[in-house]
């Protein structure tokens, strides 16, 4: 068995996540999905049962490890649930102003669902006009918070975002270029380990987010993997949850990260295929709580 890890990846304890709405094959899709290829709703409500059934063996609290939130069939997407919310700290979060229009009115249920789970600090994004995030621009390590400045994300998001982090916590721009989110290429195992698509986005993108930092402050490992796909991995506790289908290469970036990483014992393989083909990766589906550090409690 590992060390323990501090990481608040290590003291996840609860997720928000949402049911999939039968018109999830109206999705939004940068690839222009073709419609012989729109995600089969059944198929994606099997992948996504199985992928909070992960999430809850994780959380370790049974059914009430994972809050579900009711579909809306008027939002396609709403199965995104990480676009709508950024948690800060243990009671903290914003709830956000999604950058495209057709998503907006999908960040209120999830922000009930937070103040149900404990939250009692939320800093409301639409409350600023012209702010707009989405949390899958959103990557905070537990040291650095990483914000995609993309085309679903502005300064001025990233400037609210700021006021509900704790004050020593650095929020740090990243352009992002040629991507929907920073987090399409780039996710966290804990707050000293990345996984990073081996592509010149991946690549440009980790050089930009860490070529920002002081030199001491750039002390991330990077573990480079194949592409997006296999980039967007979930840490929740002792398990990462990591997408079926990537080559052997990246299954043994995987298996190294789980052996060298304090605290994870366990790799689930999840299939994503369905949301894949309208843009959706493995964190986008849930919204993560944590608890207080033993450091924190004294
Ligand atoms: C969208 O374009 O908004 C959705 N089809 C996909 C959102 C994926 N969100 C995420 O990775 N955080």
């Amino acid at each position: 068995m590992p060390l323990s890890s501090t990481s608040h990846l290590a003291r996840v304890t609860r997720a928000v996540c949402r049911q999939v709405p039968r018109s999830v094959l109206n999705g939004l899709s940068g690839n222009k999905v073709a419609e012989a290829n729109a995600p089969d709703y059944q198929k994606a409500v099997d992948q996504h049962a199985a992928y909070m059934e992960h999430l809850r063996e994780a959380i370790g609290l049974g059914e009430q490890g994972v809050y579900v939130c009711d579909a809306d069939e008027n939002h396609p997407d709403c199965v995104f649930v990480e676009d709508t919310a950024v948690v800060s700290s243990p009671t903290s979060a914003v709830s956000t102003s999604i950058g495209v229009e057709s998503r907006r009115g999908e960040e209120k249920v999830v922000l009930d669902a937070l103040l149900e789970c404990g939250v009692s600090d939320v800093l409301n994004m639409r409350n600023v006009s012209g702010a707009h995030l989405d949390g899958g621009d959103v990557l905070f390590t537990g040291r650095h918070v990483f914000v995609g400045l993309s085309s679903r994300t502005n300064m001025l998001g990233c400037d609210v975002l700021r006021k509900s982090f704790p004050p020593g916590v650095p929020i740090v721009p990243v352009q992002v270029v040629d991507n929907l989110h920073f987090k399409c290429s780039i996710t966290a195992v804990d707050e000293n380990n990345l996984v990073v698509a081996n592509t010149d986005v991946g690549r440009s993108l980790v050089r930009n987010a860490l070529g920002a930092l002081g030199d001491r402050d750039a002390e991330y490992t990077v573990h480079f993997v194949e592409n997006d796909i296999a980039a967007n991995i979930l840490r929740c506790n002792h398990v990462l949850i990591v997408p079926e289908g990537v080559r052997k290469e990246s299954r043994q970036v995987y298996d190294r990260i789980a052996k060298n990483v304090p605290g994870i014992d366990e790799i689930s393989y999840v299939d994503n295929s369905e949301f894949v083909k309208i843009d959706g990766s493995l964190t986008c589906r849930s919204v993560l709580l944590w608890g207080n550090s033993n450091k924190d409690k004294e």
